[in-house]
């Protein structure tokens, strides 16, 4: 699946698309500067590789996951939560590149959230298959602070629901350098992500590298 950049000065596709108050898609917002991006994701998981961590119930997660910033989001059979240290090395999370906090706040102020500055990021691999399920984001101190959410590599579908688990979601297809920027009443809506279809991407390869940022802490 590809996107002609210039079709929004003609028709269909516009570069900003709401999905609810509180949630926008940045169509291609990260594309210029998606070499960098994907150069600073391989400097963090040559530090803090990615795993496929345990769900509190036992499952493993089909996404690998990892993080940079002075919190990550873990889960095992203790739970979902923020842990400063990678539980694999006890050492802290590979700090944050700028590349990746610029681009995070940039997005943030240009959906109408000023002064954005995460603490955290979450860096997603999904290979075929892998998926997310329905789920709210819920373990931030702060539900004024809104997510940012950076789509690279193979397209996926994103489920996007409402505030109870049963709401019908709709299905947003994120491509390749789209940005959600998702907060204010749309906070804690529920959202995942259907299994990844198989593919390659010419810089990213067979998978879909989704960066979630937050304010953790
Ligand atoms: C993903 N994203 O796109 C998973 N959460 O791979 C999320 O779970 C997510 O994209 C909150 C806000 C935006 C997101
Ligand atoms: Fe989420």
């Amino acid at each position: 699946m590809t996107r002609d950049l210039f079709a929004d000065a003609t028709q269909g596709s516009p570069l900003r698309e709401d999905l609810c108050p509180g949630a926008v898609v940045l169509r291609g917002f990260a594309l210029a500067k998606e070499t960098h991006l994907l150069a600073s994701i391989n400097e963090i998981t040559a530090a803090a590789m990615f795993r496929h961590m345990l769900t509190p119930g036992g499952f493993r997660m089909s996404v690998a996951m990892t993080n940079c910033g002075g919190y990550g989001w873990v889960t095992d059979g203790k739970g979902y939560r923020y842990a400063t240290t990678d539980p694999l090395s006890d050492q802290p999370w590979p700090a944050m590149p700028d590349v990746l906090l610029q681009l995070a706040s940039a997005a943030a102020k240009d959906a109408g959230f000023a002064d954005f500055t995460p603490d955290a990021c979450l860096v997603n691999r999904y290979e075929a298959g892998a998926r997310m399920s329905l789920h709210q984001d819920r373990n931030e101190r702060d539900f004024t602070q809104p997510i940012v959410s950076v789509s690279l590599g193979l397209p996926a579908i994103f489920i996007f629901g409402g505030m109870r688990r049963n709401d019908k979601p709709v299905r947003v297809p994120l491509l390749h350098g789209d940005v959600v920027v998702w907060g204010g009443p749309a906070r804690l809506r529920y959202h995942g992500v259907l299994a990844l279809k198989p593919g390659r991407h010419a810089l990213a390869g067979e998978c879909r590298i989704n960066l979630t940022f937050r304010r953790a802490g």
